[in-house]
């Protein structure tokens, strides 16, 4: 039996001190979506990823595969934005300060306001919000409500936002049909939230290819990329915010954040991974 001496280790290059990023979101127990994704995606692209958990999302395979949702309580997650905000933000004396978050699913107005609370004291540069509206399942009221909180509280927070079409539709209050609206969309919700926008057509749009907007106040862009499929795939949206999230802590500009998120999701995409549900999930490991 050979066995590798103990000095090889020391030998090799000490990697560079990793950018810490925080995701606030939602478990989806199955691991396609929410924090999991966000931590798989962290990971793939080389940062310090941390899950602040806001709610936990159960798939009912006996309910048409409806969510499950149930909040954690106000103050578990102030307890965890409290424990995080400590060990590695400003002034935690931390080697790599945590200033990027990414917003996930928050689920509820009491929620919301919790993390617009932490989110207003935090020192972040960069705050990601993926702007999961509605949650397939929840009662239509409290889903309303939940709208106009993440609207009122969250989105001026926002320096980076990701609308899928729905989201875009309901932030710019435009009707998204085609690429030139799309277009016209992502200018209304810069223009509403001054956050960089990368709004999402993605297969919601008729044609060959998967096209999202981006805008910033100066740049429009539009990437495409072929579609593969006409069904979206479970953990694209979360990937794709917590692409760009990584992205931007590892000090890339928006737009550059923008082209890497897309390639990443369209690779995870081609190679996704089916199951017993009736939705495929996106594998973040497809870039390697
Ligand atoms: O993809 C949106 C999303 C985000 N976060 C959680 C989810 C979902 C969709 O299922 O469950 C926790």
């Amino acid at each position: 039996m050979t066995s590798v001496p103990a000095a090889a280790a020391s030998t090799a290059p000490t990697p560079a001190l990793p950018a810490v990023v925080l995701t606030i979101a939602g478990s989806e127990a199955t691991g396609g979506a929410g924090a999991q994704a966000d931590l798989k995606t962290f990971q793939e692209l080389g940062v310090f990823g941390i899950a602040n958990l806001t709610c936990i999302v159960s798939f009912n395979p006996g309910d048409n595969w409806n969510h499950r949702f149930v909040p954690v309580d106000q103050q578990v997650i102030a307890d965890q934005l409290e424990a995080t905000t400590a060990a590695y933000g400003a002034g935690s004396g931390a080697p790599s300060v945590l200033d990027t978050v990414k917003i996930g699913m928050l689920g509820s107005p009491a929620t919301i306001t919790t993390v617009a609370g932490a989110l207003s004291e935090g020192a972040f540069t960069n705050v990601v919000l993926d702007p999961v509206l509605i949650c397939k399942g929840q009662e239509p009221g409290h889903a309303l409500d939940t709208d106009q909180a993440l609207k009122a509280q969250i989105l001026p927070l926002a320096t980076f936002v990701t609308p899928n079409h729905f989201e875009a539709e309901s932030l710019s209050g435009l009707t998204i049909t085609d690429v030139e609206s799309l277009k016209a969309a992502a200018v209304k919700i810069h223009e509403l939230s001054g956050a960089a926008v990368l709004a999402k057509g993605g297969v919601r749009l008729e044609g060959p290819d998967a096209v999202d907007v981006f805008y910033d106040g100066e740049t429009l862009e539009v990437l495409s990329a072929p579609k593969i499929g006409e069904v979206a795939v479970s953990g694209a949206g979360c990937s794709l915010a917590a692409a760009v999230t990584a992205e931007l802590a590892k000090g890339a500009t928006p737009l550059e954040a923008a082209r890497t998120a897309k390639n990443f999701v369209t690779a995870g995409i081609k190679n996704r991974l089916a199951s017993g549900a009736p939705f495929d999930a996106l594998w973040q490991g497809g870039v390697r």
